[in-house]
């Protein structure tokens, strides 16, 4: 593959932009090499600035479950932006929105819309805090929230005390609010509701996990959250911005069957534009402000273009309920064929996958948390996978922490494609 057009086109971009990227990941740091710029997309396929066609496994890191400029939702911003783009009024597109969001999803009665995944789960823990009066939370290693102080927290010194900031410009003072237990272990997370007693507003998490690789929750690990949570009036908040909308209609809490009392979407909810949002039965929600004294804002949340894309999005998902079959049984069919090649390319190997994701670790320990993530993904294997893939027109996430998301755009020639790239690619592992 030539990358030369996204070569100058990122020396261009380093002037004027940090790191010539709007979010690290993009940046390719975590695999080295020099990232691509994308032309235009279509369906299951990218176009990159060099004229290359690659099969898409990131779908703009999750949103675009139907494939890349689906027919219906251009449509529906291009209708909507002939009326204008933005007017900081209540509009009925966000009522029909919110009435469809609250009809696919289990246990929520309100919904509030934002303009990220990040807001959608620091708004969230406000809520929490302001619904419960107390401060602290409980996170886990290795589950992404997006980048608001509260979240960028790292484990602390003792194994059940308070974390530290793990970016710059967050306060020790945030950080000591913020308790990190591990993923899939319940009685760490008991022994630290035990040490705060009557301190913890909420247990947020990522109930299908997807910013460790894809980590599905062990055996009883949600019921048993669900439990500590309704012992201590802890409030239990699912981050669905990656699970929601694509794990089924109505994400972790219907295919799983645990209800959170919060819930945050992001990604699929927006269509492929900027949407976040959070959800909970009334007696949370109406602690929001205007109703309630719990205050979060925004200019352009729930603007016209934005709802446009997430309503025809949301409408054909809810129309069509056979898409999640779908793409569950393509994720299948990916898994099993790149199974068989790995495995007889002699590669040390485990393949986590739930509905439609996916994520390959090398290694031959099982990856069920963020240590066992880091420690498959220190063996460096991961990076010569990606590029290889890359070399042969498959585009995955560039990093081993990340997971891939499976679009009803690809066909099962694309995925053959993949298998044998992976045949290939495996041999130089
Ligand atoms: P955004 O603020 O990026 O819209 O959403 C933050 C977020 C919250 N919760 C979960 C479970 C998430 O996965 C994310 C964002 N995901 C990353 C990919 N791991 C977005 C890619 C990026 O950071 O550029």
């Amino acid at each position: 593959m030539i990358y030369k057009r996204s070569s100058q086109l990122f020396s261009e971009a380093k002037k004027v932009i940090p790191g010539g990227v709007n979010s690290p990941v993009r940046a390719f740091k975590a695999v080295g090499g020099e990232p691509i710029f994308i032309e235009s997309a279509k369906g299951a396929y990218l176009y990159d600035e060099d004229g290359n066609k690659l099969i898409d496994y990131i779908n703009s890191w999750g949103p675009l479950i139907l494939g890349h400029a689906h027919k219906p939702v251009i449509d529906a911003v291009i209708e909507k932006a002939k009326k204008g783009t933005s007017f900081g009024t209540p509009t009925q597109l966000e009522t029909k929105i919110a009435e469809l969001a609250v009809k696919m999803v289990p246990n929520i009665d309100k919904i509030r819309m934002v303009n990220s995944g990040t807001e959608a789960c620091m708004s969230a823990v406000r809520l929490a805090r302001g619904f419960t009066g107390k401060e602290k939370i409980i996170k886990f290693a290795g589950c992404y929230h997006g980048h608001s102080d509260s979240f960028l927290i790292q484990a602390g010194s003792g194994a059940i005390t308070f974390g530290t900031p793990n970016s710059p410009g967050v306060t020790q003072g945030t950080a000591k609010d913020t308790l990190l237990a591990t993923y899939n272990d319940l009685e760490n997370v008991k022994e630290l509701v035990e040490a705060n007693k009557d301190e913890i507003a909420c247990i947020i998490l990522e109930p299908v996990a997807g910013n460790m690789g894809c980590i599905p929750p062990a055996e009883g690990f949600l019921e048993g959250l669900r439990k500590i949570c309704d012992e201590t009036g802890i409030l239990l908040v699912f981050d669905e911005v990656m699970t929601g909308f694509r794990l089924a209609a109505g994400g972790v809490q219907e295919r799983m069957g645990v209800n959170a009392d919060i819930v945050c979407f992001g990604k699929v909810i927006g269509g492929g534009l900027p949407v976040g949002a959070f959800a909970a039965r009334n007696e949370i929600m109406d602690h929001l402000a205007p109703v309630g004294p719990v205050y979060q804002a925004g200019t352009l949340s729930g603007n016209p273009l934005a709802m446009a894309a997430g309503l025809a999005m949301l409408t054909e998902l809810h129309e069509n309920r056979n898409i999640f079959e779908s793409i569950d049984k393509k994720t299948e069919y990916l898994h099993k064929g790149m199974d068989k090649v790995l495995k007889e390319a002699g590669v040390d190997f485990t393949i986590n996958r739930l509905g439609s994701m996916i994520s390959v670790h090398f290694g031959s320990e099982p990856v069920t948390d963020f240590d066992s993530s880091a420690r498959s993904a220190s063996t460096g294997k991961f990076n010569k996978f990606f590029h290889g893939l890359l070399e042969e027109g498959i585009y995955i996430a560039p990093s081993a922490f990340e997971t891939w998301f499976i679009s009803e755009a690809l066909s099962y020639d694309d995925l053959d494609k993949t298998i044998e790239a992976v045949r290939k690619v495996a041999k130089t592992l």
